[in-house]
């Protein structure tokens, strides 16, 4: 149904409805979450949120740019605050135009002059508009419209000037002939006089809407025993509490010189992507991303639990309701990759997948990594990414090394390396060159492979992360072969492959991008990497 129709169906029931301020995408979908049926456009908080002032300091297409967003991030009818129409009936036409090309279903105008003031800071009674220029505004709207569901509605300001209620009934009455769909009367007492007055002498059987923001205390039963009462505008309050919470917030953040103590009051990073709609994309990304067919991943999930004394596989921990597991197969769907293999040791009945290939390291007690991946890859035929499989990691970190991987055929093992040695007692590497520029240095090529730490104080030396790709599979089967992978560290083995004379080149990755789950403190952090 368009959104036109379904602000018609609100108008023409038979109760009334609350309108909620929204003021941008983000503050549309929140309104439409929290179950408002509509939305109200305010112009106060539109402008206050761009940081300029309620006087049309903003043109109508610069209000149409922060409707269409508002209208694309939900499904719900927004009536929009257009002021005074943006100039004379020829503006106003041109903004009913504009308005339904971008789908919003309904507009309200007020009778003031351009440009306007906004009525809480209005005196002057000769701010009101000549009411029958205002009806041909409202006749030329009308006649503009295509679809003929589209709303607009007249607004009263002769209540807010202290123009009276009778100034303000002979107005609604030439405005309605006029075409008008529904009456909006504004009043800034802080009690409901002005209205009621209104209410009492105004005859006519049509829709009226009320903003309520200095009545606030009346009752909403009192406001709406009058049946013609259809719309109830909460017009501000989202950007008021805005401001509320912005200035709190940074100003703690400001006095503390630090993040640390705002963090549990405000909204997480994953609930801003959820409102982003980020599952959609990822959806996407599956439908529209090149799947990587020539490519395989294997997963070393045999070690034990670890410091963490967890009754399961590590793979099988959890950070934010998915086991590390499924998070690390998502990744390598997400890039278009299913030839998958997991390697399980450790409680290998407990690990289970669907689609991927399961293979067993029953010696996984005594042996490590190069074991597991000396068993996996007789059966793989192709380039293959190796996962270590307690490590998390930022989606972009795959595309990086698939990127990296066809831009350098010649390259035999890409390594992602981080400079801190968080897999304890890791060996280095050593870099032909000190890695400055983080995942963005084309030449980082391992020389070295140690175990001493003699060299620390070098800037060229860095850690394996967990998260490799092996491009010349064959080179790399052929070196497992040879070794005696059961008594071997990887490491070693990737010492072996440099004296070899393989390529083996790393990307950087900094350590907010990839964690190394070996305490309970790196799940909370691998969370944050979510
Ligand atoms: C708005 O929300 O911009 C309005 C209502 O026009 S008021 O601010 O009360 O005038
Ligand atoms: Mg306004």
């Amino acid at each position: 149904m368009d959104k036109a129709k379904k602000f018609r169906q609100l108008l023409n029931a038979d109760r009334h409805f609350f309108l909620m301020e929204a003021h941008d995408g983000l503050s549309a979908k929140i309104v439409e979450e929290t179950g408002f049926p509509a939305i109200w456009a305010s112009g106060l908080s539109i402008t206050a949120s761009l940081g300029v002032r309620d006087n049309n300091e903003i043109s109508y297409t610069q209000l149409l740019d922060v409707l269409e967003y508002m209208n694309d991030a939900c499904d719900l009818p927004i009536l929009v605050d257009g002021d005074t129409g943006y100039g004379n009936f020829n503006n106003a036409c041109r903004l009913v135009q504009k308005l339904e090309q971008i789908g919003i279903a309904a507009v309200c105008i007020e009778d003031k002059k351009f440009p306007k003031t906004n009525s809480f800071l209005e005196t002057k009674l000769d701010a009101l508009a000549d009411p029958l220029e205002f009806a041909g505004k409202i006749r030329a709207m009308k006649a503009t419209q295509k679809n003929p569901d589209f709303v607009v509605i007249a607004r009263l300001e002769s209540l807010i000037v202290g123009a009276g209620v009778e100034d303000a009934v002979n107005r609604a009455k030439m405005y309605l002939s006029a075409g008008a769909d529904a009456i909006l009367v504004h009043s800034k007492r802080p009690n409901s006089k002005d209205i009621d007055d209104f209410l009492a002498a105004f005859d006519r059987n049509v829709p009226i809407f009320l903003v309520p923001t200095k009545y606030y205390t009346v009752p909403v039963s009192h406001l709406t025993r009058d049946k013609r009462v259809r719309g109830i505008i909460w017009a501000n309050h989202n950007v008021r509490a805005c401001v509320t919470v912005m200035q709190e917030i940074s100003k703690k953040i400001y006095n503390d010189c630090s993040i640390a103590n705002v963090e549990g009051e405000i909204a997480p990073v994953t609930e801003i992507f959820r409102l982003q709609k980020n599952e959609e994309y990822l959806e996407m990304e599956k439908k529209y991303l090149p799947e990587y067919s020539n490519l395989s991943a294997v997963i070393l999930a045999a070690g034990g639990p670890g410091p963490l004394d967890f009754e399961k596989p590590k793979s099988l921990l959890k950070i934010n309701g998915k086991s590390i597991l499924e998070h690390q197969l998502d990744a390598l769907r997400s890039v278009r990759l299913s030839n998958i293999t997991v390697v399980r040791g450790y409680k290998r009945d407990e690990i289970q997948a669907k689609d991927v290939k399961l293979i067993d390291n029953p010696k996984w007690k005594d042996t490590n990594a190069a074991y597991s991946l000396s068993l996996a890859v007789p059966d793989v035929k192709e380039p293959y990414l190796v996962l270590y499989g307690d490590v998390f990691f930022k989606r972009y970190l795959l595309r990086s090394i698939l990127d990296y991987a066809s831009e350098h055929p010649s390259s035999d093992m890409i390594l992602v390396c981080v400079k801190e040695d968080y897999i304890k007692g890791g060996y280095y590497l050593r870099l032909n060159k000190r890695p400055d520029v983080f995942g963005d240095d084309d030449e980082l090529t391992v020389i070295d492979v140690r175990r001493e730490r003699e060299a620390d104080k070098d800037g060229d030396v860095v850690y394996f992360s967990g998260l490799m790709m092996v491009n010349n599979h064959l080179a790399v089967q052929q070196l497992l072969e040879e070794e005696d992978c059961e008594n071997l560290h990887i490491s070693d083995f990737m010492g072996h492959a440099v004296d070899k004379g393989m390529k083996l080149s790393v990307i950087m990755s900094s350590k907010e991008a990839i964690v190394d789950i070996n305490l309970l403190n790196d799940l909370m952090k691998a969370g944050e990497l979510l």
